[in-house]
């Protein structure tokens, strides 16, 4: 029980629904033309009953009592009747009908695609314990591009990875072909998940070159059944890098022309190939800006030279410039009065929140902003700022705050965006993710980018009932912890929106006190400006104004502290330490009663772990019981830390009763962490 098998382990079930399973998977029968699609989709059926049931069905001509009918629009039997067309090219219908007299189960879909997605949906209710006779289930995304994005570099380093190497192995790669890219593609595609940039956006022009092209085509070659695409991130300064070119300026014909033989060269090896990610004019990235001109012009160029083949251009809008008076406001004024000025097939990728990833940061104020411009929602599964791989946080509750918020646009998050992308956390590591269950995130960002309606406890209980335990009782306690724990964090690290108070660099432990960083906007110190007199970044009409980036409704709300939810209170203004608090606290003491409810939250979830162990695997169960033991100490740590820091700025006492800090400030300040992972 090592994990590697994630949510698709296919155990043997008890009584009575193995019997259930046994009639309702007897035969697989398909109405389609044979493809590696369906190939893959009844191999994975056939491996799924095989292991939840002992015996694998055949596949067979026709039909008969428990079949299992795969059947695509003008195949299907007479007596099948679905709304073909309103299913897209990916969505799908599961329904248990009685056909010529016969009890069948039909998967049905447009596409050979809909058709793999439907067998996935059935085999997850088949492991999630649904009753298989009377299904009745049409699914269709809602999103149309939903893929991951490695920060994978070519020598196997992840930035940002705390999942061991990269997955890619690319010094071997193309003629040694890991079967592990098999699985990692049927994972993905159990989710939906249709695409995977295979490279960091902090990209090297290698990645461009015809080896590595040939690299990049094997892989395609092993995802295409599953239905997931190849893209890259592309440098912008490839043609002066590769090309020779002396300028790599978009407008400029013979850069141009550069591009549209790059495109054509990769479509002729990878034909379905998405397109480019490009992370440009950021933290040190070559850009458009370099030679004057705009993202605009950038992207536009891009995207002629992919459009002839039907790619797609991701072009990010994670910009911040040191001269900005607020970090969280410069995305939104590069890119807003751009808007109507990009290419069809650009989409603009722009991260959840406006500064990177925080345990909570309100919605990026670009999402409903931009009506004349497709836009991409990224999202961070790797946890970057929320204790790595170490910290059990379940990101199900963060990633459907975000998706469900209300732009006050006339739309959802989820509504305004055409594409959403996850940071992968995903590594060589036996188990994929670090940790068993940050698994689970990776399966949440899966599911509820299909369908962002889902609700993050329901995503999680699928999780459990697959993974660790489909007996309702340890599942749903499984299922409480997790959705505590997003939470959790946010109060033991960074409460009442507070952000970016992290250590330099490795971006693990608390470090509120840095203030001597080459820029501004890169201090915590910058964040928190916590002083004598208050705490908190000022961005209301009396301080950077950011907050008029949203929608009018939500500029009012926000900008003013009485009627901004506590969870935002220090994002948006910067207050007293005696400020009145709903609970009737002071600020101060509600920032110190925050960091107890986190410490104590963790605690609670390791108690709640503990008297778990009857329900599972010893392994699995030790293994997560050791992470929450370090989670447990660093919750503390974290507390620890900023309180002592807080106290130190604020020359208050701390409220009557509370725990002194472990160490002194100094001491914390001391510690080093010369060889921390990810960077
Ligand atoms: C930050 C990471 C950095 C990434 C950057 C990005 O610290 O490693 O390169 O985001 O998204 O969160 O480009």
């Amino acid at each position: 029980e090592d994990g590697y098998e994630l949510w698709l382990r296919y155990r043997p079930l008890a009584a009575p629904a193995l019997a259930q399973l046994q009639t309702q998977a007897r035969r697989i029968v398909l109405a389609a033309p044979d493809s590696p699609t369906l190939r893959a989709a009844v191999a994975e059926l056939q491996r799924g009953v095989a292991g939840m049931a002992g015996r694998a069905p055949a596949l067979r001509g026709s039909v008969a009592p428990g079949a299992l009918l795969l059947a695509l629009p003008g195949r299907a039997p007479a007596g099948v009747s679905v709304d073909w067309a309103a299913l897209g090219p990916e969505g799908y219908v599961l329904r248990s009908l009685v056909l010529q007299g016969r009890r069948v189960t039909l998967i049905a879909a447009s596409t050979d695609r809909g058709l793999l997605y439907g067998s996935f949906a059935w085999l997850r209710a088949a492991q999630t314990g649904a009753d298989l006779s009377r299904l009745n289930e049409r699914s269709v995304p809602k999103v149309g591009l939903r893929l991951l994005n490695h920060w994978d570099n070519l020598d196997r380093h992840v930035e940002r990875g705390y999942a061991g190497a990269s997955l890619w192995d690319w010094w071997r790669l193309p003629d040694i072909v890991d079967a592990r890219y098999t699985d990692y593609a049927r994972a993905n595609a159990s989710l939906g998940i249709n695409g995977a940039v295979l490279n960091n956006v902090n990209a090297k022009a290698d990645s461009l070159t015809a080896p590595y092209l040939a690299k990049a085509a094997a892989l395609a070659d092993v995802f295409r059944p599953w239905g997931v695409k190849v893209w890259l991130s592309a440098r912008f300064s490839a043609p002066r890098e590769l090309g020779g070119l002396k300028t790599s300026d978009p407008l400029d014909p013979a850069v141009r022309a550069w591009w549209q033989a790059k495109a054509a060269e990769i479509y002729r090896l990878i034909p379905d190939f998405g397109g480019f990610l490009v992370k440009a004019n950021s933290e040190g990235q070559p850009g458009p800006q370099d030679y004057g001109r705009s993202h605009a012009d950038g992207a536009n160029m891009l995207a002629e030279a992919l459009s002839a083949h039907g790619g797609v251009v991701m072009w990010r809008a994670f910009v911040y410039a040191p001269e900005a008076k607020d970090r969280a406001a410069q995305a939104f004024d590069d890119f807003k009065p751009l808007d109507g000025q990009f290419a069809p097939n650009v989409i603009v990728q722009v991260k959840n929140g406006p500064i990177d990833f925080q345990p909570r940061e309100p919605f990026h104020p670009l999402f409903g902003a931009m009506p004349k411009t497709p836009l991409a929602l990224e999202l961070q599964i790797t946890k970057e700022y929320l204790g790595f791989s170490t910290h059990l946080v379940h990101l199900g509750p963060l990633f459907e705050e975000v998706l469900k918020a209300d732009t006050h646009h006339g739309t959802t998050v989820a509504g305004a965006v055409k594409a959403i992308a996850g940071v992968a956390n995903i590594g060589t590591d036996r188990n994929w993710s670090g940790s068993q269950f940050d698994q689970a995130n990776w399966y949440a960002f899966g599911r509820q980018a299909w369908d962002p309606d889902l609700a993050a406890a329901d995503v999680a209980r699928e999780w459990v009932a697959q993974t660790f335990t489909a007996r309702p009782a340890a599942r749903d306690a499984i299922v409480a912890l997790m959705a505590d724990s997003r939470e959790a964090v946010v109060d033991y690290m960074t409460p009442l929106g507070l952000h970016h108070l992290m250590g330099t660099g490795h971006h693990y432990g608390p470090a509120p006190w840095v203030d001597n960083l080459e820029r501004a906007d890169w201090n915590p110190t910058y964040f928190h400006r916590a002083s004598r007199s208050g705490i908190g970044f000022d961005r209301s009409a009396r301080g950077s104004k950011a907050v008029a980036q949203y929608a009018p409704a939500l500029a009012r709300s926000w900008g003013d502290p009485r009627t901004t939810p506590p969870e935002l209170l220090l994002w948006f203004h910067h207050l007293p330490w005696d400020h009145a608090m709903p609970s009737g606290r002071t600020l101060w003491a509600e920032l110190v009663a925050r960091y107890d409810r986190g410490v104590a939250t963790v605690d609670s979830m390791a108690r709640r772990w503990a008297a778990l162990k009857p329900d599972i695997d010893p392994q699995r169960h030790a293994e997560v019981t050791a992470y929450l033991t370090v989670q447990a100490r660093e919750a503390r740590w974290w507390r620890d830390a900023c309180i002592a820091y807080f106290q130190s700025v604020s020359g208050l006492p701390l409220p009557a009763g509370t725990r002194p800090p472990e160490r002194s400030l100094a001491d914390y300040q001391a510690l080093q962490f010369p060889h921390a992972p990810g960077r």
